[in-house]
């Protein structure tokens, strides 16, 4: 074993989801074991237990992992499961913890971020629950990281991490296991298999899978392709590439083009979906027609009952602040609890784990269940081909008729990206305080209801996390709600989120940017975007 001096570095405070920075951040001798160290010296009682380690592929993913299984054996746990050349997608790794009742897990991704040497790194600790460590963890790190002397690691050789099995590395045992294996099983228990497989065999049903060459190629394969018999080829870019082909790893109808423009195409299949880097994001795209994560949760929520892991009906839904509020129109028809959290998965773990939800999701791209404690994109495309199966009808027939039943929410993102970060934080800062002597004052056509800095008290615990996004309701409805990303490494990234929602099924076929301009126009006349960050239009509009 050694014991290596070092100094803290700056700027080790895990944001939204873990501590992403540019590889080179990361490639500084002793800042990936400064961080290591400090979860492990803020963590009691995990001596001899297991700790699972895996990531989505990207640049550095191997070596980084050689590293970490150094320092968690010469930390004293007593086993480390490690998913195959290093891989296991977020949701696969949440899944291995709760399986084998690990003591938690390092996931090495960043997520949707763009990899390559000069792409973006990630790493983050998640619990024994499956799921990110919530605030009060994520502060003991960080905290850790400010007065760290020393790390401890150990003088061994690599291990191999292309053969499955067992290796002792100091006082632990690593075992090397199959990345796709145990997901694929867990996701057979939740779904119909069988219709599914009998509507690929149909001939009648075409899908595309874009795995936008990340994490999801290889699971997407296995359990698409293998085990439900769709075509091969039906996952493309299914090979995982340390630099995601150079592409930017996010599902969403810009930078999954490729689908995109299959799906919008002459020969479209009847159903499109598209994961991210480390396959916890997912879009659902139907023929010739897109549907938003917030509509989508909604949807999986009021047929949840035709699927049988969730035959039995579901406890409660949870949505972030900034999602929709599509589905908190099928908790109150359902008589269910709706939960709005602050954006972050971490948010919802509590509220699995007492039981109070059975179903989460993000306007993000993230949707998921108490199946594991992470958004699970596979999971949601597969839960939407078991409703495809069952219903029959195409997905653009079962979103009209949800509509008809529970009204539309047309929504949109609007982000700003790579804003000087002074000028991002003013932006807020101004806005925030003139919150107080919005309500009651008109916005061009709109009249302002309600004004307020999100806070959020979590009903389990009773923590509090305040300044998670400013929100402006308007009569009838509408909201507009500010928030600045806690996932980018350059710059600072203002998220504009606008919603509007319509009753009336005759209104139901606007182009949503058009349904939502007055709000569009709304947001710039009380945040000045283009005044003060000299911007004409949103960089990503979603
Ligand atoms: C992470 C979190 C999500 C969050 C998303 C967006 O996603 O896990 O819960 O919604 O970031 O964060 P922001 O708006 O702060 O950029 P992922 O897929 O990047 O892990």
């Amino acid at each position: 074993m050694t014991v290596v001096s070092t100094r803290p570095f700056e700027g080790q405070r895990p944001g939204t989801s873990g501590l992403r920075k540019k590889v080179a951040v990361f490639k500084q001798p002793g800042y990936l074991e400064n961080f290591v160290q400090s979860v492990f010296d803020s963590l009691e009682g995990y001596q001899g237990q297991t700790l699972v380690v895996g990531g989505d592929g990207r640049y550095w993913n191997d070596q980084a992992i050689q590293v970490i299984l150094r320092m968690a054996a010469a930390n004293g746990f007593g086993r480390i499961l490690v998913g195959q050349d290093g891989i296991l997608s977020t949701p696969a790794a949440s899944c291995v913890i709760r399986k084998y009742k690990a003591f938690g897990g390092l996931i090495l991704s960043a997520s949707h971020n763009p990899g390559g040497p000069d792409g973006d790194f990630g790493i983050k600790y998640n619990i024994g629950n499956g799921g990110p460590a919530p605030e009060k963890v994520t502060e003991d790190i960080y905290a850790r990281s400010q007065t760290i002397t020393e790390y401890r690691s150990l003088e061994a050789a690599d291990v191999d991490l292309a053969r499955l099995g067992k290796t002792q590395l100091g006082g632990a045992e690593v075992e090397v296991i199959d990345s796709v294996s145990d997901y694929a099983d867990l996701m057979g228990h939740l779904f119909d298999f069988d219709r599914i497989k009998a509507m690929f065999a149909s001939g009648a049903f075409r899908m595309r899978f874009d795995a936008m060459h990340a994490v999801t190629g290889p699971y997407a394969r296995t359990i698409l392709e293998d085990i439900l018999g769709a075509p091969p080829g039906t996952a493309m870019n299914a090979v995982p590439l340390p630099d995601f082909g150079g592409g930017h790893p996010d599902p969403n109808p810009v930078y999954a083009d490729q689908l995109m423009a299959e799906m919008f195409g002459a020969k479209a299949p009847d159903f499109g979906a598209a994961s991210d880097g480390d396959g916890d994001r997912n879009m659902i795209v139907g023929k010739r027609f897109v549907v938003t994560p917030s509509d989508s949760l909604a949807v999986l929520a009021a047929n949840a009952h035709l699927v049988p892991g969730y035959a039995k009906g579901i406890r409660g839904v949870a949505r972030s602040m900034p999602t929709s509020r599509a589905a908190d129109r099928v908790a109150e028809a359902m008589g269910i609890e709706c939960f709005e959290t602050p954006t972050g998965w971490k948010f919802f773990g509590n509220l699995l784990d007492a039981g109070r939800v059975t179903l989460c999701g993000e306007e993000s791209y993230g949707t998921s269940s108490d199946h594991v404690r992470e958004k699970d994109g596979l999971w949601a495309v597969l839960f939407w081909l078991n409703l495809l199966a069952k219903r029959g009808e195409s997905v653009e027939a079962i979103l009209r008729d949800h509509w008809r039943r529970f009204g539309r929410n047309y929504y949109s993102r609007h982000d700003y990206d790579g804003l000087d970060t002074a000028v991002a934080n003013d932006l807020m800062n101004a806005l925030r305080a003139a919150l107080p002597g919005l309500p009651g004052s008109r916005v061009g056509e709109l009249t302002v209801e309600s004004a307020d800095d999100f806070s959020y008290t979590d009903p389990i615990d009773g923590s509090v996390s305040s300044k998670q996004g400013l929100r402006i309701g308007f009569a009838g409805g509408s909201r507009v709600v500010f928030r600045l990303s806690g996932t980018g490494t350059e710059g600072a990234t203002l998220r504009v989120y606008l919603e509007r929602f319509e009753p009336d099924p005759s209104r139901h076929d606007i182009e949503p940017q058009e349904a939502l301009a007055d709000i569009i126009q709304a947001a710039e006349a009380l945040a000045g975007i283009k005044t003060r960050t000299g911007r004409e239009k949103a960089d990503v509009v979603t």
